[in-house]
């Protein structure tokens, strides 16, 4: 095994309070599209026609069938060894969160408890008029843009997630910020690190002096701050980084 595996997981399980940030590389393995890369959504799809509260107020019938299709293949698929790595983890450490940028459930698929889903959850769309949430794995909402299932209230369902320009969850956010500027380690995983407010999360463990760790293929914005590097793919890192 690699000295800087060694090394990282050595910190990993030294580690009293433990953040893992995580991006769309840990699921691409999985079958789910990345954003950023060649092969990712953002080559096909422009990010202002489908993921901003404007694209849906133009077209939210285009914006549903877009989140349609993506939540089928979230449905799909299915976690893989960097998410079940993730749960390991967990079960080794008390205090422990997993603040995701994904929106495609896959963490809490792999057993993972404590998660915060700072970009939302596709499974989930909730009413723009009254706020009324509707679970669709459990219920899948009917028309080519499904209004409020609510007796009277007839207002537009959309994803929970959220778009660029919007605001995230204030409370989540503060507890993902808080719990970095307190971690002792902090992993990051398959992320290009670029769409804020997220990304400051491991800078706000770097700020502590978390050992910061970036399981990534190829560098990112975060690994000028890594500890350690571990170039590849999570799916054969992850695994490697987890104590027997
Ligand atoms: C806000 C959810 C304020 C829905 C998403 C200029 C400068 C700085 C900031 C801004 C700016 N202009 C605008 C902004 C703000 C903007 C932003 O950050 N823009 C950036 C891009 C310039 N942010 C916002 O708008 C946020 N809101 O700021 O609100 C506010 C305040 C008050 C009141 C009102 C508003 C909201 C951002 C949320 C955007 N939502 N999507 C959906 O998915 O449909 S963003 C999208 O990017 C995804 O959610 C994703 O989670 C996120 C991050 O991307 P990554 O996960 O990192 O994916 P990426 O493709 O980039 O990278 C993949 C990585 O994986 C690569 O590094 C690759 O090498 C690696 N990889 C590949 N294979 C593997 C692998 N790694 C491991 N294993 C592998 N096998
Ligand atoms: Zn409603």
């Amino acid at each position: 095994m690699d000295e800087p595996i060694l090394k990282a997981r050595d910190a990993i399980s030294r580690a009293e309070k433990l953040l893992v940030f995580t991006g769309a590389g840990i699921s691409k393995e999985s079958g789910v599209p990345t954003f950023r890369e060649a092969d990712g959504l953002w080559e096909k799809f422009k990010a202002e026609d489908f993921a901003t509260p404007d694209a849906f107020k133009r077209n939210p019938r285009e914006v549903w069938k877009w989140y349609r299709e993506r939540r089928a293949l979230a449905l799909k698929v299915k976690p893989n060894p960097g998410h079940y790595a993730v749960a390991r983890f967990e079960e080794a450490h008390e205090d422990f969160l997993v603040a995701t940028q994904n929106i495609d459930n896959l963490h809490t698929r792999a057993g993972s408890k404590n998660v915060i889903e700072l970009h939302g959850n596709i499974m989930h769309s909730y009413c723009m008029k009254c706020s009324h949430k509707v679970d669709e794995s459990e219920t899948e909402l009917e028309g080519d843009v499904p209004t409020c299932p609510k007796e009277g209230c007839n207002g537009l369902m959309r994803p929970k997630v959220v778009w660029f320009g919007e605001q995230l969850d204030p409370h989540d956010l503060e507890r993902s910020f808080q719990f970095a500027s307190e971690c002792d380690c902090c992993i990051v995983i398959g992320t290009s690190g670029l769409v804020y407010p997220a990304a400051q999360i491991p800078f706000l463990a770097r700020r502590n002096d978390a050992t910061i760790i970036d399981v990534n293929p190829e560098p990112s914005a975060i690994t000028p701050i890594a500890d350690y590097f571990l170039a590849g793919p999570a799916g054969q890192i992850m695994p490697q980084l987890v104590e027997e």
